[in-house]
């Protein structure tokens, strides 16, 4: 800083500075913080050149990327009515009669979310969705809706991504004005792991519609629907929105010796569903285990006894989840869920290009330009690239899914986390293990977080080099994991067919379980009182006024909102930064257009990274605007 001090000062850059300038000068020797937007983001920026990116792994220098390019739209034209118009001309109840009876099989574009989630564990940035956004909107306005927040993308945004997930939500909304969009609520988990109390589920979804949200597809880790109903009521009494209730499918309804999933089941949660006031129903297939067949006779089962329409979500982890949809489209399913085509495909859903073109000249065809639509995948391809570190090395379509049943979204999680735990050569056994857990827990739905709770499990068994008989032999003695002591207890609710009573007698030593619904147990918010607590707490020191929004963030992951405020104050709004500069920092030499604002941009260039003092403190030279800045970092190498 003192150095920065000597440089910046007038009488240094007026080349004035004699040899008593340093001691003439005592306000060479005050210390600021950066305060200003600019120095916030060189700060940054010094820092993960010197030390990287802490959610970076690997990284492999030698990689180039290529220039993503934005699908040409009309910037000046009015955005084509679509979805959204329709729902505001409508109202929910008289938008599900319309799909219904529309002929042509509907889209959701899964890209901002799903998509990601699985294949790059959930690392899209909103950098690049934004570039995209009006251009999308624009050429394929036809989308029935964009999948673009919820399940694990609010955690994810303050966590790894410094970004307010409300922000994303909001500078989407606003580029994309006439499509629906679409959430993953957790149910009584919201966008956690845990149960909250009602009332914050309540407020969570009244602002999710207020910010943008239209359709809420909303799940129970163990298809409760007791756990779902409450969500349920309040998209319809809170909201102008759609509720819609998916029922997760496991195992496979066509095997003879099925006798807990079946069809009967399936269509019997999907008629309670409906009577609780779901305007659509989705199945939701989140390991893609729904094979073509079986989708058959589920759509047309569910088509049959239904007087709402139904829309499918599938992961092709196997590769032939097309299939499925080809055979749901037959038996009269409305809606199903699509990726991009550089988005698509294994843990992610089926390809959006590829399944438009199967459908051309048939019945239900719903004209989507290809040319355009292939466009978007190659843009969606280059911004991929960028995202290597978090790929989850899956190459192929795989069967195995059929054994270990591991939902996509968790799949693209479980292997670095197997990697952080140091069994990166033992995925093999982690997955083997998942299998083995679910079993032994009683055959669960697996979804987030049930599917966390296998998750851990599996990976204590794998670290302790535990089989299912040393659980049982030995329980007594070990330290299970806490997500796995919650499940038991029933935090998450209740199983279908109850819990495995020895393995929860095991688990919980002298703990007792319960039976009703958890979010039961828990004690409303009083949003005045904390609201006020919070804004006492973090305003000090901040550079906007704090929002009711992100209130909410802090009460459903108060540590990682806490960690995401700290960054913020340090290093500003980093969203504005390209993703090559903010997973890699920067080149020698290499230049970067910063937008601080609208109308508002920085020239940065990277001048040189100086050997580290004896303080370990390295001195990162930029040109900032033409005018030399540095900054101070310790190497924590
Ligand atoms: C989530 O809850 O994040 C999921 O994607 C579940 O499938
Ligand atoms: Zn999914």
């Amino acid at each position: 800083h003192f150095l920065q001090n000597v440089i910046q000062h007038e009488t240094f850059k007026d080349g004035k500075a004699t040899v008593n300038f340093i001691a003439n000068t005592p306000s060479l020797f005050e210390i600021k913080l950066p305060q200003d937007r600019t120095s916030k983001i060189v700060n940054y920026l010094g820092e993960v050149i010197v030390n990287g990116n802490p959610d970076v792994k690997t990284i492999d220098k030698n990689r180039v990327f290529r220039t993503p390019k934005v699908p040409k739209f009309d910037i000046l034209g009015d955005y084509p009515k679509g979805t959204k118009d329709l729902l505001t001309e409508l109202g929910p109840e008289k938008f599900s009669k319309w799909l219904m009876d529309e002929k042509k099989i509907h889209y959701t574009d899964t890209t901002f979310r799903d998509a990601h989630q699985s294949l790059l564990a959930t690392r899209m940035r909103t950098y690049d969705m934004l570039e995209v956004a009006e251009s999308f909107a624009k050429n394929h306005s036809n989308t029935f809706s964009i999948e673009m927040w919820g399940g694990a993308t609010f955690d994810v945004c303050l966590r790894f991504l410094n970004e307010s997930p409300w922000s994303r939500l909001r500078e989407l909304r606003q580029r994309i004005p006439n499509i629906l969009f679409q959430m993953l609520l957790r149910g009584s988990n919201a966008v956690g792991y845990k149960a909250y109390p009602d009332n914050l589920i309540e407020k969570f979804i009244e602002k999710s519609w207020e910010n943008g949200i239209d359709i809420f597809r909303i799940f129970d880790s163990l298809n409760w629907v007791k756990a779902m109903e409450p969500s349920i009521n309040f998209v319809r009494e809170k909201t102008g929105g759609l509720a819609e209730a998916a029922i997760s499918y496991t195992g496979d309804i066509l095997d003879p010796k099925e006798t807990k999933y079946t069809l009967k089941y399936y269509t019997q949660l999907a008629k309670d569903l409906e009577n609780t006031g779901a305007h659509i129903i989705c199945i939701k297939d989140m390991a893609g285990l729904l094979k073509p067949y079986a989708a058959s006779e589920l759509v047309a089962a569910l088509k049959d006894i239904l007087n709402i329409p139904v829309h499918l979500h599938t992961h092709d982890t196997s590769s032939v989840q097309s299939a499925t949809y080809l055979k749901a489209i037959e038996a009269g399913v409305d809606v199903v869920d699509v990726a991009l085509g550089g988005m698509s495909g294994l843990t992610s859903q089926p390809n959006f290009n590829s399944i438009v073109e199967m459908m051309r000249n048939q019945p239900r065809e719903h004209d989507f330009e290809i040319n355009k639509l292939n466009q978007f995948s190659n843009y969606w391809e280059d911004v991929r690239e960028k995202y290597y570190p978090f790929e989850s090395g899956l190459k192929s379509g795989t069967a195995e899914v059929y054994q270990h049943e591991i939902p996509g979204g968790q799949y693209s999680n479980l292997r670095p986390q197997s990697e952080a735990l140091g069994l990166g050569d033992r995925f093999d056994e982690v997955k083997k293990m998942y299998e083995k857990v679910n079993e032994m827990f009683g055959n669960l739905i697996k979804v987030t977080p049930s599917s966390k709770v296998v998750g851990d499990m599996a990976i204590f068994m794998v670290t302790n080099n535990l089989q299912p008989e040393n659980v049982m032999e030995r329980g007594e003695s070990l330290s299970f994991p806490e997500s796995v002591i919650s499940f038991f207890k029933g935090d998450l609710g209740q199983p279908i067919g109850g819990f495995p009573k020895e393995l929860q007698n095991i688990i919980l030593k002298n703990t007792s379980a319960y039976t009703e619904r958890p979010n039961a147990h828990l004690d409303p918010i009083d949003f005045d009182v904390e609201f006020n607590a919070f804004k006492k707490k973090f305003q000090k020191g901040f550079s906007r006024s704090l929002e009711f929004e992100d209130f909410l963030s802090y009460i459903l992951y108060p540590r990682v909102f806490e960690d995401a405020h700290e960054k913020y104050k340090l290093y500003g709004n980093t969203t504005i930064l390209s993703t090559e500069n903010f997973f890699y920092g920067m080149k020698l030499q290499e230049e970067a257009t910063i937008e601080l604002e609208p109308g508002k941009s920085i020239l940065v260039k990277l001048l040189s990274v100086g050997i580290p003092n004896e303080d370990g403190i390295r001195i990162v030279f930029f040109s900032v605007n033409g005018e030399n800045r540095f900054v101070e970092i310790k190497d924590k190498s």
